[in-house]
This record gives C-alpha cells, sequence and structure tokens, in this order.
C-alpha cells in the first residue's frame, strides 16, 4: 500500500479496514463514510492533501507502516466448525480479591474459592479463569507480578492453590490462570537486579534508555501520564506501558521470551489448563520506540499506541509460545488483545495459525463515540450489530468470545439502564444472548446475581490505580466533583467489589436468585444444544431495539426473540411448529421491555 492506493482498497485489506473500522468507532461513524464511491475513490494521497491540517505531517506514514507490516491474509473460514472443548465450554472469570473472603479480611482468597467450587460446578461452570493470584506489591491488584512462581500471601499459599486446582480437576471442571507477561513489577528480581547493573544479562529484559535528558519517546501510560520513569540516581529511563511499578518486558530479548516459556511449562507442569493472556498483543513493540502520531494519540487516547498494539514480530513471538509451551500440554489459549480488530484477531486465532486459541475483543463494550470514562446509556442496538458482525463474518475457524463485564468495566446492567426495576429483566436478557449466540460465553463473578454498579461516594473510596491516575489527570483542568463524576462512570472498582454473599461486603445489594436459577437453566439448555454449540447462525428480525435469530444443525433449530428495550415490541409470530423453552412474558404476541423468548422446534429428536 503507498499513497496512491485508495480508500476502498485499503478498506478492503484485512489490516486497512480494521484500522478504518476503529478510527470510524472512535469518531462515532458509520461505514457508510467510506464505503460511498465518492470517498472509496480517493486515494490516500488525495485525502491527506484534504485533511493535511487535522492529520498531520506523519499520519499516513504510520498508518503505511501499520498497513505494510502484514502480508498476511486470513485463512478462509471452513463449512463446519471443529470440536473443542473450550468450544463447548462456560467459563467464569474470578477476580480473587473480590470473589469470597474466608477469613474476614476483606480480601478474598484461594480457600475462599475452594469453599464455592460446588456452587459453580451446580451452576454449571466448565472452566474458571483465575485473575492473577502471584506475588505482587499489587500496586495494579496482582497485575504487577514481582515473582511468577510464588503465591500473593493476601490469597493464601501455593499448597492452597494445590489443593484449588485438585479440587476443581475432581469436579470436572478445568482452571486457566492469568498470563501477564508484557510487564513484571519493578519489584520482581529481574527488573531490581537490571536497574542496579547495567552489565547484568536482565538488562536486556526491559526497555532502558541512559542518559536522556527527557523522556525518550511521547508514549502515555494507560494509567495517566508519561510512559517512562527517571531513575536520577542510575541517569536511566525505563518503559512502562502501565502503571509505574509496570515495566514492560522486552520480547525481542531471546532470554525474554525462554523464561516466559519456562515459567508457563512449570504452570502448566502444575496441571493448569491454560491461560488468559494479559494485553499479549503489546508484546511487540517497534523497533526503537519512535514517536506516536499525534493525530492517533489524541484520537484513541494513547499516544503512542499504533508503535505496539500489533506490532512486527507479533505472530513470531506468539507462535513460539504456542509451539515451545501450550501444546506440548495441549493447553488452552485466550489472548487479551485491545484494540486489535476482526481481521487482526483472525490472523492470531484462525486454527491454521497455530497461534491462540481464542481473544477477548473489547469494541462492544463501548457504543460508538464514547469512551469508559464518560456517563452515558449503553445501547443494546449496538451489542446486537457487533455480535451479528461477528457472527457472520468471523468464520467457522475462529471462535468468538461472548462476554459483556469483566474486571476492567463498569457493571454492563448500568451501563444500560441503572433504572432498578428493569435489574432482572436485563440481566436475564444478557444470559439470554450470551448463551445463545455463537461462541464461548464468559461469564464474570456476580453476573449471575445481577450485580450493578457500587454507588461510590468519593475518589477516597477506590483502590484502582487507573481510576486514581485519571482523576489526577482530570484535576489538571477540572473541579473535584466534575473530575469525580467522570471517574465515577468507568471505574473498574465497580466489577471489584467484594461479593455480597461475603459478610464484610460493603454492598448488600441482594444476589438475585430468580437471575441464578435462570442461568442454571439456561447454561444446561446450551450444554445440551450443538445447535447453540456448533450450529449456524441466522438473522429474522434486526430493526429497533429487535433482534430476532436462529440457531440451527442437523436438524435442531433454536429460536431467539429479543427486545433491546424499554417500550413494549411486537414478538415474532414465524415460529410456528417451535414450542417456547424460555419466555419473560406470557403474552405470546408480545415482547415486555428487555423481553425474550427461546423457541426450539418441535419434530426435532436428539440424536
Ligand atoms: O487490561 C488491559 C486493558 O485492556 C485495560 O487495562 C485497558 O487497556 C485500560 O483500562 C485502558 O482502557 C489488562 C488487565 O485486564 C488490567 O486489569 C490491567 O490493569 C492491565 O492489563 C495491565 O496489566
Amino acid at each position: 500500500m503507498n499513497r496512491a492506493s485508495k480508500i476502498k482498497d485499503v478498506y478492503n485489506s484485512p489490516i486497512g479496514h480494521d484500522i478504518i473500522a476503529r478510527i470510524l468507532l472512535q469518531l462515532g461513524k458509520s461505514e457508510k463514510l467510506i464505503t460511498n464511491p465518492l470517498v472509496g475513490n480517493l486515494t490516500l494521497g488525495m485525502v491527506e492533501k484534504l485533511l493535511k491540517k487535522q492529520l498531520g505531517e506523519e499520519f499516513f506514514d504510520a498508518v503505511l507502516k501499520l498497513l505494510n507490516t502484514e502480508t498476511d491474509v486470513p485463512p478462509k473460514s471452513p463449512e463446519t466448525v471443529s470440536k473443542a472443548w473450550w468450544k463447548e465450554a462456560v467459563f467464569y472469570q474470578i477476580y480473587p480479591r473480590s470473589f469470597v473472603d474466608s477469613d474476614n479480611d476483606g480480601i478474598g482468597d484461594l480457600r475462599g474459592i475452594i469453599s464455592k467450587l460446588d456452587y459453580l460446578k451446580d451452576l454449571g461452570v466448565d472452566a474458571l479463569w483465575l485473575s492473577p493470584i502471584y506475588a505482587s506489591p499489587m500496586d495494579d491488584n496482582g497485575y504487577d507480578i514481582s515473582d511468577y512462581r510464588g503465591i500473593n500471601s493476601d490469597f493464601g499459599t501455593m499448597e492452597d492453590f494445590d489443593e484449588l486446582l485438585s479440587e476443581v480437576h475432581k469436579r470436572g471442571m478445568r482452571l486457566i490462570m492469568d498470563l501477564v507477561v508484557n510487564h513484571t513489577s519493578d519489584e520482581h528480581e529481574w527488573f531490581k537486579t537490571a536497574l542496579k547493573d547495567k552489565s547484568s544479562k536482565y538488562r536486556d529484559y526491559y526497555f532502558f534508555r541512559d542518559g536522556a535528558k527527557e523522556a525518550p519517546n511521547n508514549w502515555t501510560s494507560f494509567f495517566s501520564g508519561s510512559a517512562w520513569n527517571h531513575y536520577e540516581e542510575e541517569d536511566t529511563w525505563a518503559l512502562h506501558l502501565f502503571s509505574k511499578k509496570q515495566m514492560d518486558l522486552n520480547w525481542e530479548c531471546e532470554n525474554v521470551r525462554h523464561d516466559v516459556i519456562d515459567m508457563i511449562k512449570w504452570w502448566l507442569g502444575k496441571g493448569v489448563d491454560g491461560f488468559r493472556m494479559d494485553v499479549i498483543n503489546y508484546i511487540s513493540k517497534e523497533a526503537g520506540l519512535p514517536d506516536g502520531n499525534p493525530f492517533i494519540g489524541t484520537l484513541m487516547g494513547y499516544m503512542g499506541i499504533e508503535k505496539y498494539y500489533y506490532g512486527p514480530r507479533l505472530h513470531e513471538y506468539l507462535r513460539e509460545i504456542r509451539k515451545e509451551a501450550f501444546d506440548p500440554y495441549e493447553a488452552f489459549s485466550v489472548g487479551e488483545t485491545p484494540g486489535l480488530g476482526m481481521e487482526m484477531c483472525k490472523l492470531v486465532t484462525a486454527e491454521e495459525r497455530k497461534e491462540l486459541n481464542m481473544v477477548f475483543s473489547f469494541d462492544h463494550l463501548e457504543t460508538p463515540g464514547h469512551v469508559r470514562f464518560e456517563d452515558y446509556s449503553y445501547d443494546l442496538n449496538y451489542y446486537r450489530d457487533y455480535e451479528i458482525e461477528w457472527a457472520e463474518n468471523y468464520g467457522n475457524n475462529c471462535r468468538t468470545s461472548l462476554f459483556y463485564n469483566n474486571h476492567d468495566n463498569p457493571r454492563m446492567i448500568s451501563k444500560i439502564n441503572p433504572d432498578g426495576k428493569y435489574r432482572r429483566s436485563l440481566a436475564k436478557l444478557l444470559a439470554t444472548m450470551q448463551f445463545t449466540l455463537p461462541g464461548t460465553p464468559f461469564v464474570f463473578q456476580g453476573d449471575e446475581m445481577a450485580l450493578v454498579n457500587y454507588p461510590f461516594k468519593s475518589i477516597d473510596d477506590l483502590n484502582d490505580v487507573e481510576s486514581k491516575g485519571k482523576y489526577g489527570e482530570l484535576l489538571e483542568t477540572k473541579t473535584p466533583e466534575e473530575a469525580f463524576k467522570i471517574v465515577l462512570a468507568g471505574t473498574r472498582d465497580h466489577a471489584r467489589v467484594l461479593l455480597p454473599w461475603n459478610e464484610n461486603a460493603p454492598f448488600k445489594q441482594t444476589p438475585d436468585e430468580e437471575v441464578t436459577s435462570f442461568y442454571k437453566e439456561i447454561i444446561d439448555f446450551r450444554r445440551a444444544s450443538r445447535a447453540i454449540i456448533y450450529g449456524d447462525f441466522k438473522v429474522h428480525r434486526r430493526s429497533k431495539d429487535i433482534f430476532t435469530y436462529e440457531r440451527s444443525l442437523n436438524g435442531e433449530h433454536i429460536l431467539v426473540d429479543c427486545n433491546l428495550g424499554t417500550t413494549q415490541r411486537k414478538a415474532y409470530l414465524k415460529a410456528i411448529g417451535y414450542e417456547p423453552v424460555f419466555e419473560s412474558g406470557t403474552e405470546a404476541d408480545r415482547l415486555s421491555a428487555y423481553g425474550y423468548r427461546v423457541w426450539r422446534k418441535l419434530d426435532y429428536e436428539k440424536p
């Protein structure tokens, strides 16, 4: 690609599609802007001339560099979906710090998780994902690891972990851990040695720049401020994309890759079934760590992100980890890949590519043109369109992850509609879609209780390093009240409050038993349906607040009818020869607010 390339050709290339789709998403614009012939036939050079003032000098250099880095195209989608346990499984994410506090010290722990394994088994969970439990100073609640082979004493001991793993397996469940290898804590031995001894083998494990008078580039941290720490005494700088205590590992260094692979094999050797891989798409940085493009940095909110979110050696590193560590143990991998579009995700997860099994993409978690730190009403019509896009285009050799909450986001029910009278209906509507759409469901702890956001009163109530950084940044231009209001809308702490079943939980929102029972029933229903797990997907209706779709395989047909809003809607009436299996209301011809109906074809005989 070059400046003579037409917009339509760029949009038709995998990486070009993702880059343009991301820009449109951030701007809240429709793809119609690009697909109309007038714009589509413009060359990049023409657009550069027209928008030079807005885009700045090197915008197209940055875009073309990214475009031309990737020379592969995603493999074609095969006719059918291959079988795998992780396509049939329902996963459940546990954030150990707030799940179950068995010793009443205010922090969840491993023995608490053990005490809830029967509950999780009964709910229908097949696999657990544990957020980090390793030794850590807890600057980012464990995503800052100081010893990959140690257990944080807040959570318990290695013996507790061994017991947890054994009890999980006894119940026929699996357990995946959180692999955080884009960075380590600054209290990790590797970093402490590297900082003190420039001749140490660990010096090359990180990004140090000696003797510079100012930060080596303009990159900013996800947790506010520069992405560089300055060490006066050692006259050096070191890179951290996240908190000041989370130091980026240099994956160009072969010893880093070797030590990470060793560590992965050590955990897999203990019987762990796989890993969720934290910001794994950030591990390959553009050589020389060049300045980020100002237009892109402003648009994305993070300067420099285009220099590392889909780096030049990403696929090579992922293949190496897969071949050396995961494949020998037939271990499962799901990468956390913020910012990757669908085509990039295909290149990272298509089965033939032998990189990751699945990824978490996050573009469905905010309505286009909005950001997490913004108090707005999330539009489920966007969620519908996003899930249809992935169901129809991600391919049978790739597997969508289905989730609407995690430990990094406010609770989805509150984002859609904070009016308590809709809490139960919304919880069940979200579950209906999560357990009948094509893909693998990931339940976040408390989804099955219909949990909502917490009414924090002040910044002092918050624990999250990201939120505190954001608050400090906002105070430069806003009053404390204005700054807190913005942080409250998006703080990750909403998802990290001690669950209400704990004696000392600050939040006595009663778990909704009816919702929990619904989760059990619909998870059970999904488990018995090959059409849902492996079947086709067909849209029957998609209009304002309406989403009606059908799943089918070998004569089994499941039809799902949803009302995505609060106004009563006409139900789908063409379900002749079907029987209702789940329904939120009794009037066959309509759907109540956030109503749903799941039908099963009558004449189907299970093989
Ligand atoms: O999160 C990375 C990530 O996608 C979010 O942190 C996002 O980049 C950020 O909130 C800006 O929108 C992973 C973990 O899930 C998160 O808990 C950690 O804080 C982070 O990486 C660093 O390890």
